[in-house]
């Protein structure tokens, strides 16, 4: 048997009310899954292969590390009865149009100068449309998250057509995804509620981290013109 991220058995348990058939239903969900798996997949390579030519120009690798996941089902229509999209199993061009972290990347790398050097590089691709840019570096979160986002449309070539589909990328430094990843799960074990004085804590350390996130940048800076 085939292996397959979105099954049409267990979304018609959760989601009786699907109008077509399993095989309808099977398909729109492969087709899901077929589009934004490809579109992660091609921009992981632009940014392997930009880390790479960056590396050898520059001597200097900034991308640390990339993750990338695709929302499960049950995430994706959470997000669309959120959003009000009205009986969204049946509406799923609607759902697809509508959320834009279906794919979700996370570039993180060493600085925060390198967020910007890396997404500006991307997006000179004559290939990306940029859709959304929301800047929580410059102007973080309450909670104190920082992160560059940038929402962008890539085209997917198939056999019989060429789709645009939208990808979050989340450009994050280190410190900005030591942050957020342990926030995150202290949020998530806590199911989404944390005491005031904790989440002024938390709003602390990211401060604390973002002024080491500077020093560290000063001090790279610092020894780049030592070493001329
Ligand atoms: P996951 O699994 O990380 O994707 P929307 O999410 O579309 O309704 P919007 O405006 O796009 O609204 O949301 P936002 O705040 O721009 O981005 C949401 C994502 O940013 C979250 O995704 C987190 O990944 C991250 N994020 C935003 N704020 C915080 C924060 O305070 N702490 C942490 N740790 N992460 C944050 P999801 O949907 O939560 O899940």
């Amino acid at each position: 048997m085939t292996y397959r991220y979105y099954s049409a058995d267990r979304v018609r348990d959760k989601m009786p009310q699907f109008k077509g058939t399993d095989e309808e239903l099977q398909s729109q969900l492969d087709k899901l899954d077929l589009l934004y798996r490809s579109a992660v997949k091609e921009l992981e390579t632009k940014l392997d292969i930009l880390s790479d030519d960056f590396g050898k120009k520059h001597s200097y690798m900034p991308i640390h590390h990339v993750k990338t996941r695709v929302k499960t089902f049950e995430s994706i229509m959470d997000k669309a009865e959120r959003y009000g999209i009205e009986d969204p199993i049946n509406n799923l061009d609607v759902v697809m149009k509508e959320i834009y972290d279906i794919a979700g990347i996370r570039v993180i790398t060493n600085y925060e100068e390198d967020i910007y050097s890396m997404s500006e590089l991307l997006l000179q691709h004559s290939d990306i449309e940029l859709i959304r840019v929301k800047d929580y570096c410059k102007n973080p979160k309450e909670s104190g998250y920082r992160s560059l986002h940038v929402v962008v449309a890539i085209p997917v070539f198939l056999v019989k057509s060429t789709e645009i589909v939208p990808v979050e990328i989340q450009f994050r430094s280190i410190a900005m995804d030591t942050w957020a990843s342990l926030e995150h799960e202290l949020r998530y074990k806590n199911r989404g509620e944390l005491s005031e004085d904790i989440q002024k804590q938390l709003k602390d350390c990211a401060t604390r981290l973002h002024e080491v996130d500077r020093s560290m940048s000063q001090i790279r800076h610092k020894v780049l013109s030592d070493d001329i």
